[in-house]
């Protein structure tokens, strides 16, 4: 453990979001001038005397690559530590894993269907409480919070309904009852969301998505200013192993390069589909922040530097008029996750979120008539041209 190189980076936060995006965590090679972080590719280090190595003993325990990754994403969130995993519900499985039987958490009712069931099938089984309260209804978590409450959980912009929470409301509410509050960032990237600025202790990520940006890595990433929590996190990232390999890590690391500028064409992209969406006679209702007529817009406004990619709609005519549109799509995929730079259509209720129970999942609006689209960042035209044909 002691090799793990800290990913606290301080000088490169000077630099505006873009510009760390490309250079934080990665100086050129010391020993060749590489420009572009190595991969390394080794499981292991060789030891220079008992008890001597450069930093390095074996790649669970720390990887130069994903120590760059690590420190890139920590600069990115305006966080002191970055820890990066193989999986976005690894991340969460960490975060999860200081908890102990009797502890508490307030979650948002619209999580991540692996979400949900991380939290219903491995940590409930285990004594660990959860409350669910509306995302958007500040005063649900004060209500919910206990003397046993260790963490509010919170995604924002849900998924897939796309509603917001108030991060520095709720990250009072956390703070006034000893609780942390802990943010999936997921669906609007650092980009434009920095959770801690606004309070939060943890946020974290699947860099499946828009950090990777490009639909061919699964990987997650946790960050906080918090250093107590953050030496339990890491010692539970070597303990119990969930680490990214140094080739998915320098992917990640080569994708989060573009993410100020796919994101600009992600949300000029989603807000044109979205409008389009709205005026449509066979569509019921569109969700998207961006919108003025979307409950959260000012807060949107307000905690957000732009509205993200992601647009959720309900199709009159229930599930045989979704299953009929599904199949005319040309350019956007039926396809699981979000985020790349492709464009795809999920369909929530027997796709991402098919482990939560039908009715639970229908009373909290995740009906069968509804879609969720990832808008990618290809002509936009060409994708209001493909959801019109395929909606006739
Ligand atoms: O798939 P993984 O990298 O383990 O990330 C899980 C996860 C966590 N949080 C949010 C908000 C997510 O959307 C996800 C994964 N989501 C999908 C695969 C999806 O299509 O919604």
């Amino acid at each position: 453990m002691s090799s793990h190189r800290p990913s606290e980076d301080q000088p490169a936060r000077a630099h505006g979001f873009a510009t760390r995006a490309i250079h934080a965590g990665q100086p050129a090679d010391p020993t060749t001038g590489a420009t572009i972080f190595p991969i390394y590719q080794t499981s292991t280090y060789t030891q220079t005397a008992l008890g001597e190595h450069r930093g390095y003993e074996y790649s669970r325990s720390g990887n130069p690559t994903r120590a760059a990754l690590e420190t890139c994403l920590a600069s990115l969130e305006s966080a002191r530590f970055g820890l990066a995993f193989a999986s976005g519900l690894a991340a969460e499985n960490t975060i999860l894993s200081v908890l102990r039987p009797g502890d508490h958490i307030i979650a948002d009712d619209d999580l991540y269907g692996g979400s949900y069931r991380l939290f219903e099938r491995v940590y409930c089984p285990l004594g660990i409480e959860i409350s669910y309260v509306p995302a958007r209804d500040t005063d649900a978590y004060a209500r919910a919070m206990t003397d046993h409450t260790k963490y509010i959980w919170v995604e924002t912009p849900t998924n897939p309904l796309l509603t917001l929470v108030d991060l520095a409301a709720v990250a009072e509410v956390a703070h006034a009852g000893g609780a942390k509050l802990v943010v999936d960032n997921t669906f609007a990237s650092p980009v434009i969301q920095r959770p801690l600025e606004l309070g939060a202790d943890v946020v974290f990520h699947s860099t499946t998505k828009y950090i990777n940006g490009h639909s061919d890595v699964i990987g997650g990433a946790l960050m906080t200013n918090d250093a107590d929590l953050y030496e339990r996190y890491r010692f539970h990232q070597n303990a119990a192993g969930g680490v990214p390999g140094a080739f998915d890590s320098w992917l990640v690391l080569r994708g989060v390069k573009t993410l100020a500028v796919r994101m600009r064409q992600h949300q000029e992209n989603a807000m044109a589909v979205a409008q389009f969406l709205s005026e449509h006679p066979k569509v019921r209702a569109v969700y998207y922040p961006g919108l003025p007529s979307h409950p959260d817009h000012a807060l949107a406004q307000r905690q957000m530097s732009g509205f993200g990619g992601m647009v959720s709609f309900d199709v009159k005519g229930g599930l045989t008029a979704v299953k009929r549109m599904v199949k005319r799509l040309r350019v956007f995929a039926l396809a699981e996750s979000l985020g790349g730079i492709e464009s795809l259509c999920c369909h929530p209720a027997t796709m991402t979120h098919a482990s939560i129970p039908a009715q639970l999942r229908e009373a909290r609006g995740v009906t069968d008539s509804l879609l969720r689209l990832s808008v990618g960042i290809e002509e936009v035209n060409d994708l209001i041209a493909d959801l019109r044909d395929a909606l006739e």
